[in-house]
Order: C-alpha cells, then structure tokens, then sequence
C-alpha cells in the first residue's frame, strides 16, 4: 500500500455557474454552483476509483475557495499543498445551457488566485512528501495558458516528475479564450514532446500537430507519437475513443449509448481518469479505453463536471452486460 498519492496533479480549480434555463446567457436568472476545474475533475475521477491522489493549486480566501476545498476534501483528494492567496479571488466561469449549438463559457479568472500557481507550489508539495510514493503526474494544457508562472510551475512538476520516474500524462485541452492557437501549438508541441500520455480532441492534436482536425483520427494520433510521446489518446466524444501506441498497435472503442445527454462538459476529464486509474492498476491498452470510455459515458449522464465520474462498484456495473441499462 503506498504511503502517499499515487498521482500528482496541478492546475487551477475553479467555481462553475451553470444557467438552470436552456437558451443566451442574456436571460438565464437562476445558475447552480459546481466545482470544476480540468486538473480537479481528473483528481475526483481517479479518487472515486481508489487510488490516493493531491492536487495542487491555489484558491481565494473567499467562500467560493472554501467550497472548493470542501469538495475536494470530501472525495477524498489530498489539498495539502493548496495554498489559500489572501489578495486574489477565486476563478469563476459560467456557463449558458443551449439544446442546440456550442453553450458559451465565460471565464473571470484573470489575475485570479489559481492562475499564481508557481514552481514555489511543487516544491511545498515535494517538501510535503507528497512525492514520495507517488508514479503518475498529470497535467494539461490550461495551466501553462494561465499566467507565466503557472507555466513554469507546469516545468518544475515535469522536472520532479522526470528525476522521480513517474509517468506523465497530458491532456492537451486547448482553451482559445485564454490564448491564441499561434501562442499554444509551440507550447504544448514542446510539452507533448516531453511526455508519456498525450489526450486530446481530433481539433486539439490538429492545432498542435499542424493537421487537419478531418484527418483520419489514426493519422492525427499517430501525428502525436511522432512528437515523442508513447501512448496518444484521441477522445472522440459520441464516438468512443482511440489508443495508439509507439511500435504500431490503434485500438478504437466506440462510446457507450447515452440515451439522455444531461451535460457533456467533463467527459474527457472522466476519460482521462479512467485510463489514469486502470494503467495505475496494470491494464493493457484495450482494457484503459475501454475503463476510459465507460468513465466518459458516466461523467455526461450528470450536472456538473465531477458528479457523475463513476465509483469503482458503479464502473464495474457499467463494464458489465447489463449495466447499459443503468444509463439509459
Ligand atoms: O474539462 C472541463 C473543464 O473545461 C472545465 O472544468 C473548466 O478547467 C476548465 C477550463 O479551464 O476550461
């Protein structure tokens, strides 16, 4: 049993207001709190599975910093090395809900306290012993979009991460309100060159990889093994996801039915954490995809990012023949 976290990850939690109506933002009245955040979801997800994980980041003393920690707290995640900022708020994004067409996000988190995140912030973790026992590192590609010292707190977990031996997941998740694809494809082509599992959408691997997003989805993953990584993960949403591997092997697993959609945002993180959770546990490729995809069925059959990631007794009723049944 290890002593500490099996997996470290870091970036910036915030506060999601999601509008309760259906329609613009300009005539939503009534909007539910959720905590959300990429890094953060990804944390919950592999904490519903059982393994210890920390995050790290910072937060406001306010109250929305307090329902964040809260949360985190009460899944489970290990918030030791999160630092409460007394002259920075708390990041907020909120969110319209349309039945048809993209939802906007709006994000108020500049010059926010999760956006201060530096290398200071791994170094209390490492100090914190966090470390010690730890073998996965996840991160993605929000943080370094943030503010330039979250980019160089990005560096500092990589160079722990490297002098350490644990494996490095990233998820490249490019966010273009926070920065523009000229600005973010050197950056993460640098970061996807640097490490183990690379995840993304078939319009993130494009940007980053200078591709069309309508390539083959094996050609755009195998454009991403190319940049170094050994395993490349393409999230597919309604259709499933890939995996391929350096040496040659794509696997492809078509999503699991969804009959009612209630909030497709936090998917991928779900992904993400399943396929953390299941390598963590020794599984071969076909068996992550296959925990990855369920997790991402699970995540959009509830509000908010971090509600519906599976429990490890739910993940095994889903993974069974019946267990369809229970997301219909
Ligand atoms: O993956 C879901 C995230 O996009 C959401 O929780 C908010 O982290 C977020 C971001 O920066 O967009």
């Amino acid at each position: 049993v290890p002593a500490g976290p099996e997996l470290i990850t870091l970036g910036e939690c915030l506060v999601a207001l999601v509008a309760q109506q259906q329609g613009p933002l300009a005539d939503a009245v009534t909007f539910r709190a959720f905590a959300a955040g990429s890094e953060a979801n990804v944390a919950v997800g592999v904490a519903r599975l059982e393994h210890p994980v920390a995050f790290v980041g910072r937060v406001g003393r306010d109250g929305f910093g307090s329902a964040i920690l809260r949360r985190l707290r009460g899944e489970g995640v290990d918030v030791s090395a999160v630092a409460v900022e007394e002259s920075a708020p708390t990041a907020l994004l909120v969110r319209e809900r349309r039945a048809i067409g993209p939802s906007e996000v709006l994000y108020y988190r500049s010059g926010s306290a999760g956006s201060r995140l530096s290398p200071e912030d791994l170094d209390r973790a490492l100090e914190l012993g966090l470390l010690a026992g730890a073998r996965w590192l996840h991160i993605t590609g929000i943080t370094p979009a943030l503010s330039a010292s979250a980019r160089a707190a990005v560096e500092r977990a990589l160079e722990l991460a490297r002098a350490g031996g644990l494996t490095v997941s990233l998820d490249l998740n490019l966010r273009r309100k926070l920065w523009r694809d000229d600005e973010a494809a050197p950056i993460l082509r640098d970061l996807t060159g640097r490490a183990d599992v690379v995840l993304g959408s078939p319009n993130e691997v494009a940007v980053v990889a200078g591709r069309s997003a309508d390539d083959q989805p094996s050609a755009l993953a195998a454009s991403v093994l190319e940049l170094g990584p050994t395993i490349a993960l393409l999230k597919l949403g309604a259709d499933g996801g890939m995996a391929a591997a350096r040496g040659g092997s794509v696997i492809e697993r078509p999503a699991l039915p969804v009959a009612m959609v209630v909030d497709p945002v936090g998917a991928g993180d779900a992904f993400t954490a399943g396929w953390i959770s299941a390598q963590l546990e020794g599984a071969d490729l076909d068996e992550a995809l296959e925990v990855a995809v369920a997790c991402g069925a699970a995540a959009v059959a509830a509000e908010g990012d971090m509600s519906g990631l599976p429990t490890r007794a739910e993940l095994a009723h889903l993974r069974s023949a019946d267990g369809i049944d229970t997301i219909r």
